[in-house]
């Protein structure tokens, strides 16, 4: 399943960046993207990222990678327990580019990936949770179905994850793959994930959805708890890099109990 909104969200988003969140009242993604989000758990925002924002943010980030184009022989895994020189590991993760890389920085808090984020999530203002680099190169397993909420120390169910490629990614070269609506049900399990029986235990890129071809400032984005994974890299596929920021919605929280202990004092 391939539908989407082919809509010029770039062009719809100006506003102010705010270092830790943004308010967002300038313009948003046509309703039509929101809309699908909502429903599917998943969706993509074409050409979000412009030109030469792209390219500077796509040429800043390669740089982290060891070995440059991420062609290189695979390193041996760095976690204990885990056979030296295999390739079990999914990918090479980055944590948090944003705090060694201006452009990252920059693409994390800017007015597209706030406004959107806010947006799909229908909130007024949004942080940052966190910012990744995912490295997949060839020989790497897949990424196995997930939800990032799962794992993220948050009480709230207004989470999105932006997964921005680096180049242009085809159908061969490791897009994330997603299981619609599983968003709608968080209490299960990968196994119980709708869908006919047979499919619930088939790798991404066996079944589930995705956005590709991807071409460069595309982003795809899901919900906290959408589960998703991505295939292996086949065909003539070359490593692929992306660049994930997730956000979660600003609720009245700690500065609202702040200035609520404020006043009984
Ligand atoms: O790029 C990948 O293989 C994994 C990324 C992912 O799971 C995510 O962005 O939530």
């Amino acid at each position: 399943m391939r539908r989407h909104c082919r809509a010029g969200v770039a062009a719809a988003l100006t506003g102010c960046a705010f270092r830790r969140g943004a308010s967002f009242a300038a313009g948003s993604p046509p309703r039509c993207v929101v809309d699908y989000f909502r429903q599917h758990g998943h969706v993509v925002t074409r050409g979000l990222l412009p030109e030469e924002e792209f390219g500077t943010a796509a040429r800043e980030m390669w740089q982290l990678v060891p070995g440059g184009d991420g062609d290189g022989p695979l390193r041996p895994p760095q976690r204990r327990g885990q056979p030296v020189g295999g390739a079990s590991r999914p990918f090479t993760k980055i944590a948090n580019p944003h705090s060694r890389i201006r452009a990252a920085l920059r693409l994390a808090f800017s007015p597209a990936m706030l406004g959107t984020a806010a947006a799909l999530l229908g909130a007024a203002s949004v942080r940052l949770h966190q910012d990744s680099l995912f490295l997949k190169r060839r020989g790497e397993p897949a990424t196995a179905w997930h939800a990032d909420l799962w794992t993220a120390p948050l009480a709230t169910g207004r989470f999105v994850t932006a997964w921005l490629p680096l180049h242009r990614v085809e159908i061969d070269g490791a897009p994330l793959f997603f299981k619609a609506g599983s968003h709608l049900k968080p209490q299960v399990t990968i196994q119980c994930t709708p869908g006919p029986e047979a499919d619930a235990l088939l790798e991404p890129g066996a079944v589930g959805a995705h956005h590709a071809p991807l071409r460069e400032g595309d982003v795809t984005w899901h919900h906290g708890w959408t589960i998703h994974g991505s295939p292996p890299l086949s065909g003539g596929a070359r490593s692929r890099l992306a660049y994930t920021a997730a956000y979660y919605a600003e609720e009245a929280g700690f500065e609202a109990w702040l200035g609520k202990s404020h006043r009984l004092l």
